[in-house]
């Protein structure tokens, strides 16, 4: 794990946080220089957060701005949001005044004036009126299809489409991943619980294991963070003699398909080669694994059940302290896609109830060996942890880090490594390179 000592023995020097009655008569009376300021690291991935978020009104606002900004295929604008909510999120008290967030990083100035905005009125008049805005729900109404992105969506929309039902009776030719999404749109974007990800682990791995024994499956994605539900689930495939892994996917592939276990699945070849891709960070965050994008039929039985995930504790519920990563993601989506009267020609609510079997949305991923804990690295996430720590790799370490490999660019070679404990080894111990950050 990187080194936070210094984060929380400063922590604790520190005097306890003033809570402040949000009423701003009150507020007046307290002398500024009794209100602690807040202070984390920087970057996501140096600090340890946990499911325990103090600060839920500010982050879902501008969870909610960053979301949106996604939908608009603004992603510089998005991870700026994201980057202020995941700050707010390691926070130990809740911010009950400006003057506390003096020093802290991340925050830019429209993140502030959101975070203001909640502290005097309750709410963020932007978030709420984002919310409530046609294009945002069109957005992501139309998003909510699995195999329809930020751009496919902004054109229907462009073309007067905003709802489901007007994308039906519309002349435009969906492709086959769009059809299935289409078809599967509510239990897609119904949360998947960890009991429906243990129950199609269980399944996975019997497919895995006919077809390849001795080959090893790992739940990863937001699953693996502690996390209780998820959009989809995440699987890391791997044997430990390297290359017995090639042309397996095809082989699970058939098997799950043999067994009446996928409603859609499309395949994409592993591309990764050491020596032709070189140590710079590949154009995108993608990984070239060999990777089976699927939806799943899993049926509902009295084991496992595949009912609505059960409450969650009105505290939420504390992410395992042993991961120390940045666990920035919400619980459950606050905003799921509304796709107003459009449902009803597709599975009546009822309908599904009564079926024996849910749709899930469904991610294997098949990795050699050598490579193994740089996947599981990459695949663990969160999203923003993995940004950030590459981030922090190639300009505080002059390294390069993605799911297959880590390059040191000092050396001119690459680490190798067995487990994720190794590379934070090699992370936290090279000598630092003076590398120059953009502006
Ligand atoms: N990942 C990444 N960069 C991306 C996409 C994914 O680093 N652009 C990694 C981090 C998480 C992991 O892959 C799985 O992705 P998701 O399933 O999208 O995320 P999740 O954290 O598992 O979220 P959820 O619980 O909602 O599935
Ligand atoms: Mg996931």
């Amino acid at each position: 794990l990187l080194d936070i000592s210094w984060f929380t023995d400063s922590m604790k020097a520190g005097h306890p946080v003033q809570i402040l009655d949000r009423h701003k008569l009150q507020e007046q009376l307290v002398d500024e220089a009794e209100v602690e300021v807040f202070s984390v690291p920087s970057y996501a991935c140096q600090r340890r957060t946990t499911l325990d978020n103090h600060n839920t009104v500010l982050t879902d606002a501008l969870s909610l701005l960053a979301e949106n900004a996604e939908l608009e295929d603004e992603e510089g604008r998005g991870v700026a949001f994201r980057r202020a909510a995941a700050v707010l999120k390691a926070l130990p008290k809740p911010v009950t005044s400006m003057t506390q967030l003096k020093g802290l990083p991340c925050l830019g100035e429209h993140s502030l004036r959101v975070i203001k905005d909640i502290l005097d009125n309750g709410t963020s008049s932007e978030a709420e009126a984002t919310k409530q805005s046609e294009r945002y729900k069109a957005l992501k109404v139309l998003t909510g299809i699995f195999g329809v992105g930020a751009k496919t969506a902004a054109r229907w929309i462009r073309d007067g489409i905003h709802t489901l039902q007007q994308l039906r009776d519309s002349e435009h030719t969906l492709n086959r991943a769009q059809q299935a999404g289409l078809e599967h749109y509510e239990d897609v974007n119904q949360q998947v619980t960890k009991a429906e990800a243990d129950a199609i682990g269980e399944i996975v791995e019997k497919a895995v294991l006919s077809v390849l024994p001795g080959a090893q499956v790992t739940l990863t994605g937001g699953f693996r963070r502690g996390k209780l539900t998820g959009h989809d689930v995440d699987f890391l495939i791997t044997h430990p003699v390297e290359g017995r892994e090639e042309g397996l996917m095809p082989k699970v592939v058939s098997w799950l398909e043999s067994q009446g276990f996928l409603l859609y699945q499309k395949t994409t070849r592993n591309s990764y080669l050491e020596s032709k891709e070189g140590p710079a960070r590949p154009a995108s965050n993608m990984d070239r694994f060999e990777r089976c994008f699927s939806i799943f039929k899993l049926t509902k039985d009295d084991k496992h059940g595949t009912k609505q995930p059960e409450k969650l504790s009105e505290n939420g519920i504390k992410a395992p302290e042993d991961t120390g990563r940045s666990l920035t993601h919400v619980q459950t989506d606050p905003n799921p896609p509304t796709p107003s009267c459009t449902m009803a020609q597709i599975h009546s609510s009822k309908d599904r109830e009564h079926r024996s079997w849910r749709a899930v949305r469904v991610d294997l991923v098949v990795s050699p060996i050598s490579q193994f804990a740089f996947a599981l690295l990459g695949w663990t996430g969160s999203k923003l942890f993995e940004r950030e720590l590459r981030r922090w790799a190639g300009y505080e370490k002059a390294m390069s880090l993605s799911s297959h490999a880590l390059y040191d660019n000092n050396q001119g070679r690459y680490l190798r490594a067995t487990s994720e404990e190794e590379i934070f080894a090699h992370l936290a111990t090279v000598k630092v390179a003076s590398v120059q950050k953009p502006l």
